[in-house]
């Protein structure tokens, strides 16, 4: 059963089991917007997370049955100066670049709206789970800004140039089939078997290696800003580590053993 963690107070943060971590975005007056209250206590929270040294997977979604999360939050922007904006933009930035990067999977639970902000964030996670009324957009040009957390760029990397350009410049939202055949989202659950969904693939990661998953994210992102030979130098490089880890003895006498691995 879910175990208390630290108390926050625009996110629940649950470990669930095994290592599994849920971070829930708890506004959802405002639809999950995103203040820069709520990108310090995510902060925060990964770091509770990543201080377990029995973390395997870390779950995000945003409270209610209506989104995900609605994007920054507009009400919060609207006061701000260019210089105050640009400090928010960098924090998402960061907040965002260190989910992608960091040592264990976070994957995305999308339950309806996730526009703006709240796309960006679902694109810096490994990958996404979407629910049927799950909604996708970069609305920011009704707003007269840009995307400001990544999304001009993960968006581009993830459905291809000419895609990325029709969505950012209508800013027309895409519904859950339409990102799962465009290659945003990897899998579309019926909205109440969303969560379930996203427990059953963690305890499937979970009971991995952790160190064998962390190179391999490595592998995955840094690999596809290189170019294919100094990506399989990269590999052939991390592969070389991996058999300097207690994982790799276990994974390997646990198969000549004939029985299931125990991983650190
Ligand atoms: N921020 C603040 N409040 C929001 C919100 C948001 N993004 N989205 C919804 N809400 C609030 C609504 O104001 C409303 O509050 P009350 O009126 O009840 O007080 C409540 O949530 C329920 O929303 P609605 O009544 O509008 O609900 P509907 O079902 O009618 O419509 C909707 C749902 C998601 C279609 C609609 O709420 C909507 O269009 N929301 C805005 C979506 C949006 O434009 N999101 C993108 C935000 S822009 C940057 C840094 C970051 C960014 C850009 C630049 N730099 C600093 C350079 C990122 C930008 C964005 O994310």
């Amino acid at each position: 059963m879910s175990e208390e963690t630290k108390t926050y107070d625009n996110i629940l943060l649950e470990a669930v089991r095994d290592g599994v971590y849920l971070l829930t975005i708890n506004r959802p007056k405002v639809l999950n917007a995103l203040n820069a209250a709520t990108l310090e206590e995510m902060n925060d929270a990964v770091s509770e997370v990543i201080s377990d040294p029995g973390a395997r997977v870390l779950l995000i979604r945003g409270s209610g049955e209506k989104a995900f999360v609605a994007g920054a939050d507009i009400e919060h922007m609207s006061h701000l100066s260019p210089i105050e904006g640009k400090a928010f933009a960098e924090h998402g930035m960061h907040l965002f670049r260190r989910l992608e990067t960091l040592e264990i999977p976070v994957v995305a639970l999308v339950n309806g709206y996730a526009l703006g902000g709240g796309c960006e964030l679902a694109m810096s996670c490994d990958f996404i789970l979407a629910a049927e009324n799950a909604k996708f957009g970069q609305p920011e040009v009704n707003l007269g800004v840009t995307p400001g957390f990544g999304g001009s760029q993960r968006l581009t990397r993830l459905v291809g140039r000419a895609m990325a350009m029709e969505l950012l410049v209508t800013g027309r939202n895409m519904s859950a089939d339409e990102a799962m055949r465009r290659g945003l989202v990897n899998h579309v659950y019926p909205q109440p078997e969303l969560l379930d969904e996203g427990l059953k693939l963690a305890s499937m990661i979970a009971g991995k290696s952790r160190s064998a998953i962390q190179l391999t994210k490595q592998l995955v992102q840094r690999g596809q800003d290189l170019d294919l030979d100094n990506a399989c130098v990269m590999e052939s490089d991390l592969f070389g580590l991996s058999f300097s880890t207690p994982d790799r003895i276990e994974g390997m006498a646990a198969f000549l053993e004939n029985r299931k691995p125990k991983f650190a």
